[in-house]
């Protein structure tokens, strides 16, 4: 079983491809905007346990990348830089995922734009070169919403604890 943080944030999709797509949009604006060059302290979705090598992470299960992930779910997720399909360490399945999207505008952070940017180019791969091999072992908590940014209807949290494998 592969490592997973506590600390997740998931919610499921609306059944509309378009709604859905808003609600996509929506969480990753508020990534966007709650990002704020690294500190994670925008008005958005926030962390105080962000530092250099951790931030949040977000998947989309339409696409499959994250493990055991619903198709029709989404997740936001405290991790490591570079650990893109969020099984809690930065290895070559994570290079092989940005390189698929190098240059592409338009990605979220499962397809490598760590910076939510919406580019993968140079500084996602710098960012996943320098935290290669690193996993997140270390407890955090959930991330929080900040109060300029309301919380999607159906975004629901919860703390998940497994073991290291
Ligand atoms: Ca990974
Ligand atoms: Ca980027």
């Amino acid at each position: 079983m592969p490592a997973r943080r506590d600390g997740v944030a998931s919610a499921r999709s609306p059944a509309s491809r378009s709604n859905r797509a808003c609600c996509i949009a929506a969480i990753c604006a508020y990534l966007s905007s709650g990002y704020n060059s690294g500190a994670w302290t925008g008005p958005g979705i926030v962390s105080s346990s962000a530092d250099a090598h951790h931030g949040l992470g977000f998947g989309d299960g339409a696409d499959g990348v994250i493990a055991g992930l619903a198709s029709n779910a989404i997740v936001v997720q405290w991790a490591r830089y570079g650990d893109l399909n969020l099984d809690g360490t930065v290895d070559m399945s994570d290079l092989i995922l940005l390189a698929q999207h190098y240059t592409r505008m338009g990605q979220n952070w499962d397809q490598g734009d760590m910076n939510y940017d919406g580019e993968v180019n140079f500084s996602d791969l710098l960012t996943l070169a320098q935290n290669y091999g690193g996993t997140a072992s270390i407890a955090q908590p959930l991330a929080s919403l900040a109060s300029a940014a309301p919380a999607p209807d159906e975004l629901t949290t919860h703390a998940r604890r497994r073991r290291v494998a």
